[in-house]
């Protein structure tokens, strides 16, 4: 699958995050906890030099929890600072909070509050996880100036500030499973892809993957089959016929693909850390 993007953004993205990155003393790179390898960005490291990072994995109440307990012991063996979080139901995101203040001590900070800010690809919950953090503190949301010049800072407690603006990173797409993870998670424009591709994809990673809920979902007796042959039947089941009777593709296509996406179809994970 083929999925264009642009090097020139990406480094302008960069430009814009180092500077922020000059403002805090650690960083939470948020990534998804269904592809952990392909929604990082490694060029984010570059720019890092010796600030601290903590990687949240979030949305992982939509990934594989067999999967992810692989992932927590692979990474308990790494330096890594990590936490699985999930914004929406609020999991993980005390745990967050509490690294974010144990690792950067008081005495360093001169006894001031720790500044964080967030940064990561598109969708993947930088902006819900701000709102899950400061709502996890019971900080105020409200009264913010109408017209804001520049960042401000959230007072999470007395001890956490944040960044309220997160640093967006570029996809760094370096290989199809790249390409397709990425599209399939949704971190890159559905514009810059071909959408019958992917949810051809998508189909053939569930056959492979998750057949049950590949067949609880669309209600299909037999999956044993072509991926066009599979998408037709879907189309049939949902009764997406055009007018002249032919199956209407581009409405099933996108239907496949906003479920895979928004984890309609189960709890799914891409990436699992036995093909590191
Ligand atoms: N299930 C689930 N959905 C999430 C989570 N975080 C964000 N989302 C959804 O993902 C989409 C993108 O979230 P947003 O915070 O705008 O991402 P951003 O572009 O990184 O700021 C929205 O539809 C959110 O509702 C999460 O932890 N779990
Ligand atoms: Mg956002």
């Amino acid at each position: 699958m083929q999925v264009q993007w642009f090097p020139g953004h990406m480094a302008k993205a960069l430009r814009l995050v180092k500077e922020q990155l000059k403002t805090v003393d650690i960083v939470i790179e948020v990534c998804d906890a269904r592809a952990p390898i392909s929604s990082r960005n490694n060029e984010l490291s570059s720019i890092l030099n010796n600030k601290k990072r903590v990687i949240a994995f979030n949305k992982s109440s939509l990934a594989d929890d067999t999967v992810t307990q692989q992932w927590e012991s692979y990474l308990n063996n790494c330096e890594e600072l990590f936490v699985f979080t999930d914004a929406l139901t609020h999991k993980g995101v005390k745990t967050l909070s509490n690294i974010l203040i144990n690792k950067i001590s008081a005495n360093m900070r001169y006894n001031r509050a720790v500044k964080a800010m967030v940064v990561g690809l598109p969708n993947v919950g930088k902006s819900m996880l701000i709102n899950s953090l400061t709502q996890s503190s019971g900080a105020k949301t409200g009264n913010r100036p109408g017209v804001t010049r520049g960042n401000q800072w959230i007072r999470i407690n007395s001890e956490l500030h944040l960044l309220d603006t997160p640093g967006v990173l570029m996809p760094k797409i370096e290989s199809e499973e790249d390409a397709f993870n990425l599209a399939a998670i949704g971190c890159v424009k559905d514009t810059i892809f071909d959408k019958y591709a992917a949810c051809k994809e998508i189909i053939q990673f569930l056959k492979l993957k998750y057949p049950h809920l590949l067949k609880a979902r669309y209600k299909l007796e037999n999956i044993d089959k072509p991926d066009d042959e599979l998408i037709s039947d879907i189309a049939l089941k949902r009764g997406f016929i055009l007018k002249g009777g032919e199956i209407d593709l581009n409405r099933c296509t996108d239907i496949i693909y906003d479920e895979f996406k928004n984890g309609v179809i189960g709890k799914i994970s891409l990436q699992s850390p036995h093909i590191i």
